[in-house]
């Protein structure tokens, strides 16, 4: 059955253009996932998606990995006063029957060490770890840089800092969103 998928999203990728799209593994649903496009000196990017679960299991995204980066983390927003600012989490729970939102100001998928930029309508090949589903290979389509700010009222400030950035020897003020 994950042989199938597979060989659907490889059909997908080879004939249709970048476009938004529905993932289905065994166990999992993964809707539209998708990133902004990256200035050329940005290190990081973040995916978003939305993850349903088919059963009555619920599951955990763990982790995950990307030839486009060096590592792969799972990070959500906090706001820490009027401040709004990135935290490494260890999971995100996708409940029995349900599903979890991954979007900007909240959880994403965080690529950190980006070894190229990231072009608009490009696909980035994402590997997903979840607790119980295994892995889940998907793609993750570039969007503008711009595109889907967080809400449609004021955006908070951000800091774009990251926790683990300090111990990946980054400069202060990486991070995605930002254009300088
Ligand atoms: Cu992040």
């Amino acid at each position: 059955m994950i042989k199938t998928f597979l060989a659907a999203v490889i059909l997908l990728t080879a004939t249709l253009p970048a476009t938004a799209h529905v993932e289905e593994s065994e166990h999992l649903t993964i809707s539209y996932p998708w990133s902004r496009a990256t200035a050329p000196n940005q290190k990081v990017g973040a995916v978003f998606m939305e993850i349903s679960t088919k059963d009555g299991k619920a599951d955990r995204l763990i982790g995950g990995s990307t030839p486009d980066a060096e590592k792969v983390e799972i990070h959500n927003h906090i706001m820490d006063g009027d401040v709004m600012r990135m935290r490494r989490v260890d999971g995100v729970e996708i409940p029995a029957g349900g599903s979890v939102m991954l979007a900007p100001g909240g959880y994403h998928v965080m690529l950190i060490g980006l070894k190229a930029p990231l072009f608009e309508e490009t696909v980035i090949p994402l590997t997903l770890i979840f607790e119980n589903a295994g892995t889940v290979e998907i793609e993750a389509v570039v969007e503008a840089a711009g595109a889907r700010a967080a809400s449609g009222g004021p955006m908070p400030k951000m800091d774009m800092k990251h926790e683990s950035m300090k111990n990946d020897g980054m400069k202060q003020g990486e991070g995605h969103g930002m254009s300088k």
